[in-house]
């Protein structure tokens, strides 16, 4: 599990050479942009119930045969897993975007993820659908980009400071594009 300093240091170890220059200014801009970074964690973190249960309605409504009998989240004990799921995946999204690094996502949660669910017969695709809903909302929330007409009763704008948050987004949208592909 690293982080982007501790990527840095096994990179260059791993060539027998001193921290490159790139990667020093990689690592300054991770420490200029630390606020927003810390900002764009809390925008998930503080919306992570709603992101989940939003992403999971909208999966079902998709396909209903998911909480018919014979679905794979039915009947409850399965949708309470389905929802769990949900939750610790972008539990471990959050810790990447806040290490800046994809190594905890994919060494504690994705790692034999797909081989799981396959074998449990979680319907994959599905799954994915629901880790795709979540990444639109979540990115809606970074990047401040949610209104209230998309939100409704449960629109919610996050206290902070306003600027240029699109490598940012674009990051945490790597981290659920990288959960999509490692298990559909
Ligand atoms: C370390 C991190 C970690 C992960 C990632 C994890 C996933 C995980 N999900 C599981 C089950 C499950 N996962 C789902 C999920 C779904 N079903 C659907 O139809 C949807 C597509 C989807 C929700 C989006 C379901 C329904 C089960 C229970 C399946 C069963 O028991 O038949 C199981 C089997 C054990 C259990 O039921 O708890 C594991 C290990 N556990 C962990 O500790």
């Amino acid at each position: 599990m690293l982080d982007a300093f501790s990527r840095s240091v096994a990179s260059a170890d791993a060539k027998t050479a001193p921290v490159g220059s790139g990667d020093l200014a990689a690592l300054r801009g991770y420490v200029a942009d630390g606020n927003k970074r810390l900002d764009a964690v809390n925008a998930i973190t503080s919306n992570a119930s709603c992101v989940v249960s939003d992403a999971v309605t909208g999966m079902i409504c998709e396909n209903t045969g998911l909480i018919q009998a014979g679905g794979n989240c039915y009947p409850t004990r399965r949708m309470a897993a389905c929802l769990r799921d949900g939750e610790i995946v972008l539990r471990y999204i959050s810790y990447a975007l806040l290490a800046g690094d994809a190594s905890v996502l994919d060494d504690r949660c994705l790692n034999g993820l797909k081989e799981t669910y396959i074998a449990l017969g979680v319907p994959t695709q599905s799954a994915a659908r629901a880790v795709a809903i979540m990444k639109s909302s979540a990115v809606a929330h970074i990047g401040q980009t949610n209104t209230p007409a998309a939100g409704g009763t449960k629109y919610r704008k996050m206290e902070s400071t306003v600027g240029d948050c699109s490598a940012l987004v674009a990051e945490a949208a790597s981290y659920f594009d990288r959960v999509i592909s490692g298990i559909a």
